[in-house]
């Protein structure tokens, strides 16, 4: 045969070896898994330091993903597999639209960009400039941040801008969290390459990023969408205050049906709060220690 499933091997932005599903097809190897229960497959492009979008496939000529520049492409692709499997396992969710649809990713946008991020459609990485970052789907919360806005956009449809805009991003922060829940912190792994312990943000700490952790803190204004990436840290620490009390387990199931049962676009913190407390009721119990730990997660915001 000329075209089968297949499996490689190669190494990530962090030199860290992994081996990947892959696509063989007339003697030409694809990041291209089609090993998921899923309608379409996981694949990964890159657009070879341009903007046009998907670009081009990822391949290599014998399935040894090792050459320097493929790293990106080996992360993005490794991580949205690892994604994929944590909301199938964990959720049941098939795919960020639970109907299997293809999680596209495309590396190597544009030049030293510093960035990441869902366009409706796929998820595309920078290179970053190597200082503030390097490249950006070498970060597995990164890369959950990402493929959770898809979620969103597939679920509650938190509209991007001011207190649901918040809570988009803290949802996409703290399913960054549930992926890679080593640390409390967003991006660590490709957020400055040259000095260490430092993060993009903190659930535990978000002042220590420059973002309000209590209500009495929020900041009104119209940039980033009224705030989006700064007022998120109200809700983030909401969800380390509750990760801490009555663990990650727990709290993932109440995030996840929050999500998915209770929010809508124009929800804000009020809201979430209640969503969150309903999500417990449902599966702990009203007035059990978990549901009255959720509570006292958001009282100590002050978002009532
Ligand atoms: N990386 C950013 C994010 O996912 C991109 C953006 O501003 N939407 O939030
Ligand atoms: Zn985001
Ligand atoms: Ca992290």
């Amino acid at each position: 045969v000329t075209d089968a499933a297949t499996t490689g091997s190669g190494y990530g932005v962090l030199d860290d070896y992994k081996t990947l599903n892959t696509y063989s097809s007339n003697g030409t190897y694809y990041l291209y898994d089609v090993t998921k229960p899923m309608n379409g497959v996981i694949e990964t492009f890159t657009a070879r330091n341009g903007s046009s979008l998907p670009g081009y496939y990822s391949t290599d000529s014998n399935n040894s993903w090792t050459a320097y520049s493929q790293a990106a492409d080996v992360d993005a692709h490794a991580y949205a597999g690892k994604v994929y499997d944590y909301y199938k396992n964990t959720h049941n969710r098939n795919s960020f639209d639970n109907n299997g649809a293809t999680i596209r990713s495309t590396v190597h946008y544009g030049s030293n960009y510093n960035n990441a991020f869902w366009n409706g459609s796929q998820m595309v990485y920078g290179d970053g400039d190597g200082s503030t970052f390097t490249s950006l789907s070498g970060a597995l919360d990164v890369v959950a941040h990402e493929l959770t806005h898809a979620v969103t956009e597939r679920t509650a449809g938190l509209q991007y801008q001011y207190q649901s805009g918040a809570l988009n991003e803290s949802f996409s922060d703290v399913f960054g969290y549930f992926l890679d829940p080593g640390d409390y912190l967003m991006g660590e792994d490709v957020y400055t390459p040259g000095i260490s312990g430092d993060a993009l943000r903190s659930l535990s700490n978000p002042s220590k990023y420059g973002q309000p952790e209590h209500m009495n803190n929020y900041v009104n204004t119209s940039s980033d969408n009224g705030g989006v990436h700064t007022n998120s840290g109200i809700p983030n620490k909401a969800a380390y205050n509750t990760i801490s009390s009555i663990g990650k387990a727990k709290a993932e199931k109440i995030y996840y049906r929050a999500l998915t049962v209770y929010l809508t676009p124009t929800s804000n913190f009020s809201y979430a709060r209640a969503a969150l407390l309903q999500s417990a009721a449902d599966l702990y119990g009203s007035g059990s220690s978990t549901y009255n730990s959720v509570k006292a997660a958001w009282d100590a915001v002050g978002v009532y």
